[in-house]
């Protein structure tokens, strides 16, 4: 089994029978949701799920799990969920995939969130994977401008096709190659103060749970307080 599912097994031993879950998006999410899917085909595990994208979505449906919407005070129980990079207070980039803004909603919403990961999205400092940040798409030449003080060389994500990426809510992104996050809560606040801006790919301090998956078979858990100070 490769690192990233068997991150995403260990997620999903937590959990357990009517739990609402959040499920994350990316190729270690969905490992995550297909193994959701055999613990119901097996022993008839009750659960729902909210996806953070329409491609998980669509994977939870192949799978049988019951979608809910996030709607009312819905409240989830545990979002399991990648990250593109972790740091060691198990601060994240994320929004590689594109979902960011949905994935950040649920997991606010959430009381546990559980982030799987293989060994290469460790890191002592973020930045080295570009910074996803989500944008209206009307004047977003004029916020790029403004997020350029902060990183000279952002650029907008192209689609396949070389047209402008648009994200589920119909949302551009723009990635900021950081190469150095000192202070990640700081950055965050910065980005969104910025007008145009919707949300940031940084999630600071939502961690709490890290699965870590080697490549040698070894499976490694973390919470916020194993954290060095
Ligand atoms: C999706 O928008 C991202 O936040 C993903 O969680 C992240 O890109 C990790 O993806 P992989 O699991 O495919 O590496």
């Amino acid at each position: 089994m490769n690192a990233k599912a068997a991150a995403a097994r260990r997620a999903v031993t937590y959990v357990q029978n009517g739990m609402i879950l959040g499920l994350g998006t990316g190729s270690t999410a969905a490992c995550a949701i297909e193994a959701i899917g055999e613990r119901i085909r097996q022993e008839g595990l009750r659960v729902q799920g909210v996806p953070t994208s329409a491609r998980s979505e669509e994977l939870a449906r192949q799978w049988n799990i019951p979608i809910r919407s996030l709607s009312g005070s819905l409240e989830i129980d545990l979002t399991i969920d990648g990250a593109d990079e972790v740091d060691t207070a198990l601060n994240l980039i994320k929004g590689g995939g594109g979902a960011l803004v949905r994935e950040k909603i649920v997991a606010v919403a959430s009381r546990e969130r559980l982030i799987i990961v293989d060994e290469s999205k460790q890191t002592p400092v973020l930045g080295a994977f570009p910074l996803p940040v989500a944008v209206i798409p009307f004047g977003w030449e004029s916020t790029q401008r403004q997020l350029q003080a902060l990183c000279p060389d952002v650029r907008l994500r192209a689609a396949s096709d070389g047209s402008p990426y648009r994200t589920d809510d119909g949302l551009y992104l723009l990635d900021l190659p950081m190469g150095r996050i000192e202070d990640p809560a700081a950055l965050e606040a910065a980005l969104k103060r910025m007008v145009g801006v919707v949300e940031v790919g940084l999630f600071v301090g939502l961690t709490t749970r890290l699965i870590v998956g080697y490549t040698d078979g070894r499976i490694e858990e973390r919470v916020p307080t194993d954290a060095p100070a």
